[in-house]
């Protein structure tokens, strides 16, 4: 197993030293006593990692006869530097968390899939998603193939935590990742996707990946921002039904967010939910480190913005799910609380509650005395 190192788990104590977070500077060395810097701020943290026995990201929720199921990336310790396009999330394979409330005890199940049983892909395997049909269960995930290309596969089991038989080929019409699995009242399901920078949504606008487009975005700040994209599935689950669409999100003037407005534009981290007959399509700002969302009537959109549900977590990335349990909702998401290290996450879970209106109250994942 990926124990972490005793150093790190020592910081997972409730009540951490800003030391312990990547987004603090260290102390300047070799000040003398008269010019300590001011005594650094205690962070506690809103809720504690859902296992520590591995690093996990990217939790996706699901409830199925009772029981929480949790589908996350497994983050490794690889040797890839850091850089913009995400090239240090190097994962090989997923493993599955359940528990029968929230709350109590959480079992990590063995690997469920890993990249060598996959025959299209090359290397990292990033956020997964789920869905179950009659007696099958569908894990969908993202990863490289062999030319560089993130595309979506899909793989089944008859059992909720694998392991998974892989599709010998991608989703045809795949691209990008973050697949985020949304079935409705009348049983169609829609596979909601896409990132930009290292997502490559940008290199992918002409129907043919080009890995010679831009590493970030359109690059044209006053124009309409890129969009997630949203499609139906086939019956079986196993394909696009429909080319996919794009996800448009408007703002107060109903014109669609800019590609300069990072607070608010669709970078990762598809999901949609719904409440009270309105669908939720929230998603990560990435470089502004929010989870937002939008509203819409439809499960194609478009989606109005109506603000953000997460505040910025420790570590650069966070990506999150949304169920409902029990008549009580749940925001699971993931911050860098054991590692200080972005590449190294683990999953947490916190309660998320409406507003008369049914917008969201914004959750800030420190606790401020
Ligand atoms: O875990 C790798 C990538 O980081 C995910 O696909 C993104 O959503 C972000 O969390």
């Amino acid at each position: 197993m990926n124990r972490p190192p005793l150093r790190l788990l020592a910081c997972s104590v409730l009540v951490v030293l800003a030391a312990c977070s990547s987004k603090e500077p260290p102390a300047a060395a070799g000040a003398s006593a008269d010019q300590q810097p001011p005594a650094k701020a205690t962070r506690q943290y809103l809720s504690q990692p859902l296992v520590s026995e591995i690093y996990t990201a990217d939790p996706s929720a699901h409830i199925w006869d009772g029981k929480i199921y949790v589908y996350p990336s497994h983050d490794i310790d690889g040797t890839t530097p850091e850089d913009d396009l995400g090239a240090h999330f190097e994962m090989r394979d997923y493993r599955i968390l359940s528990m029968d409330e929230i709350g109590g005890p959480v079992t990590l199940h063995p690997v469920a899939l890993d990249v060598s049983q996959v025959p299209w892909a090359d290397k990292q395997m990033w956020a997964p998603d789920a869905a179950r049909k009659n007696d099958t269960y569908f894990l969908y995930f993202p990863a490289k193939d062999k030319q560089g290309a993130f595309r979506i596969g899909v793989a089944t089991s008859k059992s909720p935590t694998g392991p998974f038989e892989p599709r010998p080929e991608p989703i045809k019409g795949s691209f990008s990742i973050d697949p985020a699995v949304f079935t409705d009242a009348d049983g169609r399901t829609y596979m909601y996707f896409g990132g930009i920078w290292g997502g490559q949504l940008q290199r992918n606008t002409t129907g043919t990946y080009d890995p010679n487009g831009s590493k970030t975005d359109l690059q044209a700040d006053d124009q309409p921002a890129l969009s997630a994209k949203v499609a139906m599935l086939t019956g079986d689950m196993l394909e696009f039904a429909e080319k996919p669409r794009d996800v448009v999100i408007l703002d107060e003037n109903d014109k669609p967010l800019l590609g300069g407005d990072h607070d608010r534009r669709f970078f990762e981290a598809s999901w949609m939910h719904k409440y009270n007959g309105k669908y939720y399509f929230s998603y990560s700002t990435g470089d502004t480190h929010y989870i937002v969302y939008a509203i819409g009537d439809s499960p194609y959109g478009p989606f109005k913005y109506a603000g953000r549900i997460l505040e910025p977590v420790e570590g650069w990335t966070t990506h999150h799910s949304i169920v409902e349990s029990d008549g009580r909702w749940w925001l699971f998401y993931a911050d860098s609380q054991l590692s200080g290290q972005t590449r190294l996450r683990n999953v947490k879970v916190t309660e998320l509650f409406y507003n008369p209106d049914g917008t969201i109250k914004t959750i800030d994942p420190f606790v401020h005395e």
